[in-house]
Formats: C-alpha cells, sequence, structure tokens
C-alpha cells in the first residue's frame, strides 16, 4: 500500500515517454510541433515533462520537478487519430478547454496501455 495513507497525494498511476504534439489551444488549430514527451498520469491529470533526461522514479514523484504542463481530464475526450497524422499509433486527448494533443508511441503495446489508462481515468471523473 501507499506510504500516503492520507490519500492528499494523488496516486502515480503511470508514467513513460511518448512523442506529443500539442495541436489545439483553446479551440484554436496549433502548427504541429512532435517531440518526445515524459509523461506522467498522476490522480486526474495527465502532466506531461520535457526533459528526458530525468526520468527517474524520484523525479517526477509529484512536486520534486517542474511541470511543462499539465492537462486535466475531467470531461476530456480520447479518440484514435488514423487520419490525424501520417504516424502510427495515435491518440488524440481534448480538454474540456479546447486543448488537444496528439501521442504517439512506434510501441503497439505501449500505446494501446496509455489509451485505456487514460480512458480508465476520463470515465472514472464522468461516473462522479
Ligand atoms: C509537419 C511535420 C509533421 C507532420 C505534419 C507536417 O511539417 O512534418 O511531422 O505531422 O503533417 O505538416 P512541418 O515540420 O513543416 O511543420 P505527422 O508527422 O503527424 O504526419 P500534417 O500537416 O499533415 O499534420
Amino acid at each position: 500500500s501507499s506510504p500516503d495513507s492520507d490519500g492528499c497525494t494523488p496516486e502515480l498511476e503511470k508514467a513513460g515517454l511518448l512523442n506529443k504534439t500539442k495541436i489545439a489551444e483553446g479551440g484554436r488549430k496549433l502548427r504541429k510541433n512532435w517531440s518526445p514527451s515524459w509523461v506522467v498520469l498522476v490522480g486526474n491529470s495527465l502532466v506531461f515533462f520535457k526533459d528526458p533526461k530525468s526520468q527517474t522514479p524520484s523525479s517526477w514523484k509529484p512536486g520534486n520537478s517542474r511541470p511543462e504542463s499539465s492537462v486535466d481530464l475531467r470531461g476530456a475526450q480520447l479518440n484514435w487519430a488514423k487520419d490525424l497524422s501520417s504516424k502510427k499509433n495515435v491518440f488524440k486527448l481534448r480538454t474540456v478547454t479546447g486543448n488537444e494533443f496528439l501521442l504517439q508511441s512506434e510501441i503497439d503495446s505501449m500505446i494501446r496501455e496509455w489509451y485505456n489508462t487514460i480512458k480508465n481515468v476520463i470515465d472514472r471523473l464522468d461516473r462522479e
């Protein structure tokens, strides 16, 4: 069980390296700029870290290093996005605020795991 037995620190659910590009900000389309991102799913948020060098367990503990950005999954939409990229294994995450991200991995099993894990969080929040 977690050392945080008071439940005040959200559970770390998943972390890994994915290719990421933001394609819209507040509904306004952005130019794609793919880059590797260290992605951490913690509580109701997907948190993006820029520096792939800081991939140690201590560095992605909440609060230990500064995220590049983070996404609130409440009300978010998740869809496979075959038609939005020439790359394989791409899904799109759209926030309630109209920010859109594409996430991608060359590893089929990895992208499927991320899709399923994020989907589960969104569905759980929808039921609350
Ligand atoms: C884009 C770049 C992206 C590509 C995008 C291009 O060109 O090659 O990798 O997206 O395709 O426009 P640039 O570097 O000149 O901005 P994918 O790799 O996801 O296909 P798109 O315009 O069809 O989205």
